[in-house]
């Protein structure tokens, strides 16, 4: 069986990597169709070494789609979702618009692939945050063996998180401070360049951003736990690609450093540093593959069921457009 398949955002950073995935991963497609807005119909893009023109999503039919990539924003997932569901085309929608209803299914194929099976719901599946999709690849095991109580983690995303043109501020920021010309770009509330922003996303009446709200709402509805406490800070750094996060965790049973370094050795879409100094960074160990890097793992010195770890991944692999092409990796080969 082959698919036609529809990518939205397909001249975003995450729909791009998605052409790029769906190649390299040979998904049998038969016909893909890259759409975004009318600023960008027309123009072409690579796909298996043959051009591919970009089509207006508002003059798109829907039915002749089996599966859609959603990587637009949430305002036009929430337009084109529902018209494209209802004609029957399956979306694996990669913004927030529609993970916390409950009749959606939201997966990390690693961690509960089985939620797939109500699909048919909304014809919708949501792809979670990306800082939640690599913090919840490491804690699952975890999580299975001994039960995790509460979860600290301070995350270090990325700018490529908030998209092509916010990359790009990066880059021209850093130009500007090192040609000593004062930064014209307003990417981020701060400066980025050469600084960190405490704040990725909006701020909600609770004084934590939206960013570190997800890492709750979405660890809660994956695990299939409302009883797992996450504590979240969310701060932007200056990195093009890849998103870390330091985790400190408290575990029901006891569980030492050994034992978890045991755990993540045979995780499923994990690559483990279990030696001291060789420990994973973005840029050098996550960005470009679709691996989740785990390191630094630990006993906490202040805590008797604690340990403590450092996790990295690429935020628009396998947080973004890999994890959406797994899923429907599972779906085809399980449901359609
Ligand atoms: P466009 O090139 O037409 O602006 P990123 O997250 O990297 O900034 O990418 C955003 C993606 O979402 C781009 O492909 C962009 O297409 C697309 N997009 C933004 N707004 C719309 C819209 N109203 N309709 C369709 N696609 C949109
Ligand atoms: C960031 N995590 O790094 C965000 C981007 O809910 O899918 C992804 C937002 C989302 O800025």
């Amino acid at each position: 069986n082959a698919y036609n398949v529809a990518i939205l955002g397909a001249t975003g950073l995450v729909g791009q990597t998605i052409i790029d995935l769906l190649a390299e991963r040979k998904f049998p497609i038969d016909q893909l169709f890259p759409l975004a807005s009318a600023r960008s119909a027309g123009d072409e893009l690579d796909f298996k070494g043959e051009k591919i023109t970009v089509i207006d999503a508002d003059e798109f039919d829907w039915s002749s789609v089996h599966l859609a990539f959603f990587s637009a924003g949430g305002s036009v997932s929430a337009k084109y979702a529902p018209i494209a569901a209802d004609a029957g085309c399956v979306v694996i929608d990669n913004t927030s618009e529609f993970r916390y209803e409950h009749d959606v299914p939201l997966v990390v194929p690693e961690v509960n692939k089985s939620a797939l099976a109500d699909f048919r719901n909304r014809n919708i599946i949501a792809n979670p945050n990306c800082s939640t999709i690599q913090m919840l690849v490491a804690l699952k095991p975890i999580h299975e063996a001994v039960g995790i109580a509460r979860i600290n983690v301070s995350t270090y995303q990325s700018v490529s998180g908030a998209g092509k043109s916010a990359a790009e501020g990066l880059a021209k920021q850093t130009a500007e401070l090192l040609n000593a010309k004062p930064i014209t770009d307003k990417a981020f509330s701060r400066q980025i360049a050469f600084n960190v922003i405490p704040q990725i996303d909006v701020f909600m009446d609770n004084d934590y951003t939206k960013e570190e709200m997800k890492m709750v709402w979405e660890t809660q509805k994956i695990m299939g736990d409302s009883t797992i406490l996450v504590n979240a800070t969310a701060v932007r750094v200056p990195v093009f690609y890849g998103h870390g996060e330091a985790l400190h965790i408290e575990t029901h049973q006891p569980i030492d450093a050994e034992q978890v370094t045991a755990l993540l050795a045979d995780a499923p879409g994990v690559t483990l540093y279990d030696k001291r100094e060789d420990f994973p960074t973005q840029v050098s160990e996550a960005s470009g593959n679709d691996s989740v890097h785990v390191g630094r793992v630990r006993n906490d010195i202040s805590h008797p069921n604690g340990i403590n770890m450092w996790v990295v991944s690429d935020n628009i692999r396998k947080g973004a457009a890999t994890n959406s092409i797994q899923i429907a990796e599972a779906l085809i080969a399980e449901y359609l």
